[in-house]
């Protein structure tokens, strides 16, 4: 597989591209946030919310000082949006909510009907053009109010967001049918409340991450069990989350690089799918932080218990997978185990890189590494008994968002092909996949500088134009022929 990519930059990769035509019911979709596309943060009642304070107090956070005030406007143009959405050919278009903007205040004793109205013309527009909306409840926007109670690491929280998620069911749950609880906790949890490097910011390794995931697994399951009790027997939709992983290539194909894969895909991954998919945390994950902990002087584990009733009431609680995923990392046991260094990546005691020689997008974390989706979606099929999943997030950066997205375009076509070979070869259930994302829109602490646009946007004009990349008709073709390559085989 490496092989044939090297040959793919010599000449058209067409070759090597899967040629099974996807199944006529795979969803294709794109991606978009609220806070990296909306704007409008104090428009018509919304609240503050975590990445407002950061931003507005502490510009140097992001390159350029670039915020989510004005972005991509998309509260104003967000039937432009849709037009282009429709333009593209998918039948699926993945946004989030801002709970400040349903929310001020996080707390469902003051409903913002503004709010409230802009996320009902956006699933009215999409369902008026046959587009199917994939909602998220929550990336990233946390009520900067909610914060100042304790954010993610206060237990209180499960039940803010569990009223959230019930108020979000049955306000919009006639016209949403996939609904995910959270993009990426891994992210949120460990870059906000361990590594200071998101909002909110703060620096807890070791403790802070763990006690946020905690709270958002038990969130997340509240949230499935309210819907399955309450809303799935009239609304009848669907309930997942969305985790994000690379793939971690052993270094070499020794047995200690082969277990540090899989510890390293538990910490990451496990972390969240283990309790929801098989209940609990990872064994590897209870025993590293027991001992680390007692080791730092710790009485307990800085990892939290999950009661026998906890593990059972999270158990199960995913009607679909999501997916994020778009770099590959090597691996192996990490060489100098600290026992007083604080964080999950310490815990794990694994060491990750990138190869040198593996392409890189605009992003510093992105390599092109198609090879990897295959291994991934295999590991997962055999790890947790094949659940349906979607891809939910993928996609390639580029600094200038240039409109010959010639690198974008072999990126998607490649990364789809794995998934293909996936489907075919080893039998996952992957049932679509939705391209990060419509439009170039504001990358969190990169700002406007990296670029992961079907369609480019001009940050300088007031008008926020929108202009297709020639990635846009080649994903109108692919969605069109259901097919990679000139001519397909019947799957
Ligand atoms: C996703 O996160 C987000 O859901 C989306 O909002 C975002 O715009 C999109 O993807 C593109 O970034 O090695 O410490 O630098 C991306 C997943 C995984 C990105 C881990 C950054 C590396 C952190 N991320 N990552 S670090």
């Amino acid at each position: 597989m490496e092989y044939l990519y090297i040959l793919c930059l010599l000449a058209p990769c067409y070759a090597t591209l899967n040629n099974k035509k996807f199944p006529d019911d795979f969803m294709f979709g794109t991606a978009t946030s609220s806070y990296q596309v909306e704007g409008a943060w104090n428009e018509d009642g919304k609240g503050e919310n975590i990445w407002d304070r950061l931003l507005h107090t502490n510009p140097n956070f992001t390159v350029n000082g670039d915020n989510g005030d004005i972005t991509c406007n998309s509260y104003h143009k967000y039937k432009e949006d849709v037009a282009l959405v429709k333009e593209l050919n998918v039948t699926h278009y993945r946004f989030s909510l801002a709970w400040a903007r349903i929310l001020p205040n996080g707390h469902v004793d003051q409903i913002n009907e503004a709010g409230v109205q802009y996320y009902k013309n956006l699933i009215t527009e999409l369902r008026a053009n046959n587009i199917e909306p994939l909602v998220t409840i929550y990336h990233w926007d946390l009520p900067q109010t909610l914060q100042d109670e304790g954010g993610w690491p206060s237990s209180d929280i499960v039940d803010r967001y569990a009223d959230y998620a019930r108020l979000c069911f049955s306000l919009f749950g006639e016209d949403v049918k996939y609904w995910m609880t959270f993009n990426e906790p891994k992210e949120f949890c460990l870059q906000g409340y361990g590594e200071g490097t998101n909002a909110p910011g703060i620096k807890e390794s070791g403790t802070g991450e763990y006690l946020c995931a905690h709270h958002v697994l038990k969130a997340h399951a509240k949230a499935w069990h309210i819907y399955e009790e309450e809303f799935r027997p009239t609304q009848n939709g669907q309930v997942g989350i969305v985790l994000d992983t690379n793939w971690y290539e052993p270094a070499t194909d020794s047995a200690e690089d082969e277990i540090a894969s899989d510890t390293k895909l538990q910490f990451v991954f496990g972390w969240y799918a283990h309790p929801i998919f098989k209940g609990d945390y990872p064994e590897v994950m209870k025993n590293n932080i027991q001992r680390r902990s007692l080791a730092q002087g710790y009485a307990v584990s800085r990892l939290p218990e999950f009661t026998p009733e906890e593990i059972e009431y999270v158990k199960g609680t995913a009607d679909f997978l999501g997916l994020n995923t778009y770099s590959s990392m090597l691996v192996q046991p990490r060489k100098y185990t600290d026992v007083s260094a604080m964080g999950s990546e310490y815990d794990s005691e694994v060491e990750e890189w990138y190869d040198d020689s593996w392409p890189k997008g605009a992003s510093p974390w992105l390599v092109v590494t198609p090879w990897g989706i295959q291994k991934l979606l295999r590991w997962i099929k055999n790890e947790y008994n094949n659940p349906r999943t979607i891809i939910t997030e993928n996609g390639y950066s580029d600094y200038d968002g240039t409109l010959d997205d010639v690198d974008r375009i072999n990126y998607i076509q490649q990364y789809l092909s794995g998934i293909r070979d996936a489907m075919d070869e080893d039998g996952v259930n992957v049932f679509g996949y939705t391209v990060w994302t419509l439009i170039d829109n504001l990358e969190w602490v990169f700002g406007f500088t990296n670029k992961f646009g079907l369609y480019n946007v001009d940050f300088n004009s007031p008008n926020r134009t929108r202009t297709a990349k020639k990635s846009v008709g080649v994903y109108q073709n692919i969605i069109r022929t259901r097919c990679l390559v000139d001519d397909c085989i019947d799957s």
